[in-house]
């Protein structure tokens, strides 16, 4: 079956993970993405955190699939030739270097127009343009930044970051809407454009929620559904939450059977009000769902702590998934905490396309998280990521390069 992104083509120089994220989506909506590294080393992910001597690390193959390899020194005269070749022949150029790092290179954005007006140039940076505009920034820092560590754990402790790349990934993610925008832009303008995605607001757009509460606070002083309420005391920033609902139907992490062995016998649980009196049945306490006390979200608020309190007791005599069970037959809405060991073996992931095996001819088979948004007429077959290198003879003979042409750029180390 065709793509969505069939025929667009991307000139890949990213690494490590926020831009390769971006240029993996692409790949996966059929683009051809051709990622462009260092002949020898590449992508400094594929030798960190390896776990098979000599193999591409989990951590290179999991952000590079459906791509192919080019080899180019872009600091060496006869590589920025071939890179210029590239760019005249695709649609999008999408990098991660440091600030500044593709100007010294050569390539700055009135250069690239010069050689191609229609390229769309995509960058993740750490911070947009201000005090910090220049500054080298990775997964934590932007999660920092953004406002994710400050609002993130226990009030009694410090900041936390959470184990999700909301920095890397989740800015990848919001590049790549940025660049199939721009595309889709070019239709009309038949014109690129640049599309800049910083990482600090990235984090900062999926914790806009906590903004909302800045603002609340300082209205009115207090947040009742936030677990500092009604003994705690609110200073002037919004406080670390610790599990409690980032929205209007308060919930908390509950013990369930066998939490004393196992880190993860857990369960989310949601007290959404119009499920309420089925709560209190389920949990045996049915004088609560007409007590006026307890009757109304607003009377529960100040008892939140012993409410949950009084529903855990019920959770701890079910295991996760038996408390699932009986609870989603009434709509109450809740989670169990998953291990990544229960991911990784669940069954329903893998027939959706979500936990998917590849082979990989150094290091054999794999699991990695497929695409995660699903086109019904543009689905995605995950290929293992290239080799270093393994696709520069292919994609130099499609740009034109003769075998002679090409071992003479070899040898003369730009490829
Ligand atoms: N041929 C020749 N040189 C190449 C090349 C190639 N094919 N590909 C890259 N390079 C060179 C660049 O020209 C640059 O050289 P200069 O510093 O001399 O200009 C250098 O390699 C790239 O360096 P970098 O500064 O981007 O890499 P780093 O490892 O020092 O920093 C990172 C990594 C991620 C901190 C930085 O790239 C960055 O801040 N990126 C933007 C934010 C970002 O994406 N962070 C998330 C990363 S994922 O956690």
């Amino acid at each position: 079956m065709a793509k969505a992104l069939d025929g667009v083509r991307i000139l890949d120089f990213t690494h490590v993970q926020s831009g390769p994220t971006c240029t993996q989506l692409l790949a996966w909506f059929g683009a051809d993405v051709i990622k462009v590294e260092r002949a020898g080393t590449g992508d400094v992910t594929r030798e960190q955190l390896r776990d098979i001597p000599d193999a591409d690390s989990l951590y290179f193959t999991m952000l590079n699939h459906n791509k192919r390899s080019v080899t180019i020194d872009t600091k060496n005269p006869e590589g920025k030739k071939v890179l210029e070749t590239l760019i005249k022949t695709c649609d999008v150029l999408v990098e991660n270097f440091a600030p500044g790092a593709l100007d010294r290179m050569g390539f700055t954005w009135e250069r690239i127009q010069e050689l191609n007006p229609q390229m769309i140039v995509a960058s993740v940076k750490g911070f947009g343009p201000g005090p910090y505009e220049d500054c080298k920034v990775y997964e934590n820092v932007a999660q920092c930044a953004g406002g994710a560590a400050s609002t993130t754990g226990f009030d009694d402790g410090p900041p936390v970051v959470t184990g999700a790349q909301i920095g890397d990934s989740g800015t990848g993610l919001h590049l790549a809407l940025g660049i199939v925008t721009a595309l889709f832009q070019r239709t009309k303008t038949n014109r690129g454009q640049k599309v800049l995605a910083a990482m600090q607001d990235g984090v900062l757009n999926l914790c806009r929620v906590k903004l909302r509460d800045q603002q609340r606070l300082a209205r009115t002083g207090v947040m009742k559904e936030y677990p500092q309420y009604p003994n705690g005391t609110f200073g002037e920033a919004v406080p670390r939450a610790g599990n409690a609902s980032g929205g209007g139907q308060p919930g908390w992490i509950l013990k369930c059977k066998g939490w004393e062995a196992d880190p993860n016998a857990y369960i989310y649980f949601i007290t959404q009000a119009p499920v309420w009196a089925k709560i209190c049945n389920v949990i045996g306490k049915e004088e609560w769902a007409t007590d006026p006390d307890y009757a109304t979200p607003a009377a529960r608020l100040p008892h939140l702590k012993e409410i949950f309190a009084e529903i855990e007791r019920w959770t701890m005599t079910k295991t996760k998934f038996e408390a699932m069970d009986i609870l989603n037959k009434y709509d109450i809405p809740c989670g169990p905490i998953l291990s990544m060991k229960e991911i990784a073996e669940d069954e329903s992931l893998r027939k959706t396309g979500t936990i998917v095996e590849v082979d990989h001819p150094v290091r054999g088979k794999y699991l990695t998280v497929g695409n995660p948004i699903k086109l019904s007429d543009s689905p995605t077959d995950v290929t293992r990521s290239p080799l270093l290198g393994e696709h520069t003879d292919e994609v130099m003979t499609e740009l034109g390069y003769s075998a002679q042409q090409i071992a003479a750029l070899r040898t003369a180390g730009a490829i």
